[in-house]
């Protein structure tokens, strides 16, 4: 059996974080990752407040365990869903992509744990000290927007810089994964694109397969030249879109429009020609369909086989 101190921080069973995907992430994953015993993730992204309501009520009335909502900071709605988290009591909150420490006191006061993503030493050190209850070290492995730096590197950097725990994320997707994860000083693993295959995940069924299908050189970074690079898989799309950043005929305005609405297209409609699949680097490694509870207890049945054998190049 593997048991970390965020086990008990968190109530769960297994040290594991779903990570939250926006328009992905639903009350009914999230339910069924926390009924497995990890910690299953809202993600707030695409919703308005009202709509994020009704998505906690219904993982409420899925599960009795504890779970979180991921709030990306720089979502229109940011205000709004900070709000709702206080009023629906959410257990955990997970923050992405900004300096979530203006919002710490009010959720902390609400009794919420809090754990942003980070992607540097410095906003690690900047949400411990706002009271952060733990970080998420993400590197850039990991699908969606991402930092620049891997989590080789950055997981071992946020561990000697911070005092309070530490979960690694961004090429995680099976058990040595976690037990690297474990090496580098973290006490705990998030994964999104292991779980975007999960049986409860709702994400189009095009979506799946192209990450049941990917390799290990599957995926690559757009969005550079807004400074917010975001790892996809390599589609049509995907590659003109690059083009099209590196052009210096096209506006920012041309780009904006060329993008909109493009990761609601590929996880709600499928959409192989318009749509963005977010993936991480790891969906060469996701070869089938399982339920939440299956993909953990296997993955802590790898991590725990792999931390057996972890001594055994040291000569006595
Ligand atoms: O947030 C994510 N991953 C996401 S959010 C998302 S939604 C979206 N994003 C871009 C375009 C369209 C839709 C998809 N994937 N991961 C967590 C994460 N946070 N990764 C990196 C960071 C981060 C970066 C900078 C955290 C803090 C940070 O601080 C800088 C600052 O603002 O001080």
């Amino acid at each position: 059996m593997i048991k970390t101190p965020i086990c008990e921080l968190f109530g769960i069973e297994y040290p594991v974080f779903q990570g939250g995907m926006a328009w992905i992430g639903d009350a009914e994953l999230a339910a069924a990752v926390s009924n497995a015993g990890g910690l299953g993730i809202i993600s707030a992204m695409n919703s308005s407040g009202e709509r994020l309501r009704k998505e906690i009520q219904k993982a409420k009335s899925l599960t009795d365990k504890p779970f979180g909502v991921n709030i990306m900071l720089m979502s229109p709605h940011v205000e709004e869903v900070a709000k709702i988290v206080v009023e629906e009591q959410v257990p955990v909150v997970t923050t992405g992509a900004g300096n979530p420490a203006k919002y710490i006191p009010a959720w902390k006061e609400a009794g919420i744990k809090v754990v942003p993503v980070v992607a540097s030493t410095g906003v690690a050190k900047l949400v411990a000290r706002a009271g952060a209850d733990a970080v998420i070290a993400e590197g850039g492995e990991s699908g969606g927007h991402v930092g620049e730096l891997t989590t080789m590197v950055l997981v071992p950097q946020v561990c000697d810089a911070v005092t309070i725990p530490v979960i690694a994320a961004g090429g995680i997707g099976d058990g040595r994964g976690i037990a690297a994860g474990f090496m580098l000083g973290a006490v705990g693993v998030q994964m999104g694109t292991r779980f975007l295959v999960a049986k409860e995940c709702n994400v189009h069924p095009v979506y799946k397969e192209k990450i049941l299908k990917a390799n290990d050189i599957a995926t690559m970074t757009t969005g550079r030249r807004f400074g917010h690079p975001v790892r996809v898989l390599k589609t049509p799309f995907a590659k003109e879109y690059q083009r099209l950043e590196f052009d210096r005929n096209t506006t920012d305005e041309q780009m904006e429009g060329y993008a909109a609405g493009s990761l609601r297209l590929a996880a709600v409609e499928g959409d192989v020609k318009q749509g963005s699949f977010m993936s991480g680097q790891i969906a060469g490694m996701v070869k089938k369909e399982q339920t939440a509870k299956e993909i953990i207890e296997e993955i802590f049945e790898e991590a725990e086989a792999v931390l057996g054998t972890s001594g055994r190049w040291v000569v006595k």
